[in-house]
């Protein structure tokens, strides 16, 4: 095989060096023109084979050759690689300027932040919030409010049955109403009394308007000389504060075990502005075309009451109130299903 001619040779790796367009290709080109076995290699090795003179030019030229070689090769790979630095750079670059991406609000659930409100306005009126159980013992739950395990009320109120660590059956129950708070607070406190007490409760109910774990708030007044005079003033501040100041209230009659005499509250309904209608001459769906929807049960406590807790109902009078957090949530957010 021929020798090859040297500057051909310097001439093909100074291309190579040249148009290598990364540190892959570069490395390749160095290989191909500058290593044993590359063109140069060659020459090198052919100057055994010379005389003494000759070899001393070849040689002097190979030297030259690979140095040139050499040189471009470093000059070529100090681009490249500022070349790669810079586009580095540029994928990498970080805008420490750019806003920073802000995690979603979380709000308020609509339950809470009704409770909130219609325990507000209580504290506006001077009452304390006291809280209770939600696991709760029958007596509490039923007995001190007159609801004898054969009442019929019973049946209104289901819930689940817990059995006690002594594995008594019927004595503990998730409580139905936020009521047994009335008890513990008398019990634990003289009169005179103003609480508001806010809870879960559990039924079992399942319906568009009933869920088997939902929101109470319980209030009740004891003082002496406390009138269903003070009842009608109480709620109507209440519900008028809560809704709207000129709402419409009225007090129908009604029966709870713990109170006598009883009464539901209903408001003007706040959808129909109580004129029952609907569009296009159609009824009111959410007061049933009535003009009133049912908001409260409330009533006078019962002396019975006073008894089981120990106050002298000839000295100690009182009023007693409770209202579903849903229900009045749904109608101040316009809900139309509390399962939502
Ligand atoms: C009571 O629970 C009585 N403890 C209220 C009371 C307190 C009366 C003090 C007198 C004195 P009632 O069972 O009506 O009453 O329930 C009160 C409110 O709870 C209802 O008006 C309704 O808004 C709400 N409610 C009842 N059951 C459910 C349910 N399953 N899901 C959602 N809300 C309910």
């Amino acid at each position: 095989m021929p020798t090859p001619d040297l500057d051909a040779v310097v001439a093909a790796g100074r291309r190579a060096i040249a148009d290598a367009a990364d540190l892959d290709a570069l490395r390749e080109a160095e290989q191909a023109h500058l290593a044993r076995r590359s063109p140069l290699g060659e020459v090198q090795r052919s100057l055994g084979g010379l005389d003494e003179q000759a070899r001393r030019d070849l040689g002097r030229r190979v030297n030259q050759a690979r140095t040139t070689l050499q040189a471009e090769l470093a000059a070529r790979r100090a681009e490249l690689e500022a070349e790669r630095d810079q586009a580095l750079l540029e994928a990498e670059r970080v805008d420490v300027t750019l806003p920073g991406r802000v995690p979603p609000r979380g709000a308020v659930h609509p339950v809470t932040r009704t409770t909130d409100e219609i325990v507000d306005i209580f504290i506006g009126l001077g009452y304390r919030v006291v809280e209770g159980p939600e696991v709760e013992t029958d007596w509490y739950n039923f007995q001190a409010l007159n609801i004898a395990p054969d009442h019929p009320a019973r049946s209104m109120q289901d819930t689940l049955y817990i059995e006690s660590g002594d594995g008594r059956a019927g004595e503990l129950v998730l409580r139905t109403h936020t009521s047994p708070v009335q008890i513990r607070a008398m019990q634990e406190h003289g009169a005179p009394l103003y609480v508001i007490a806010p809870g879960r409760v559990y039924r079992s109910d399942s319906d568009a308007t009933h869920t088997p774990m939902f929101h109470q708030v319980e209030g009740f007044m004891v003082d002496s000389d406390i009138s269903f005079g003070h009842l009608k003033g109480v709620l109507t501040h209440f519900l008028q504060r809560i809704f709207r100041n000129d709402l419409a209230v009225r007090f129908r009659p009604s029966f709870f075990p713990f109170t006598e005499p009883s009464a539901e509250i209903d408001i003007q309904c706040v959808i129909c502005n109580g004129s029952g209608k609907a569009a296009e001459g159609r009824g009111c769906r959410v007061c049933k075309a009535s003009g009133w929807l049912e908001i409260l049960g409330a009533g006078m406590i019962d002396p019975q009451v006073f008894k089981f807790v120990g106050y002298d109902p000839e000295q100690i009078s009182g009023f007693a109130f409770g209202m579903g957090v849903e229900r009045i949530a749904m109608l101040k957010y316009g809900i139309d299903d509390i399962r939502l």
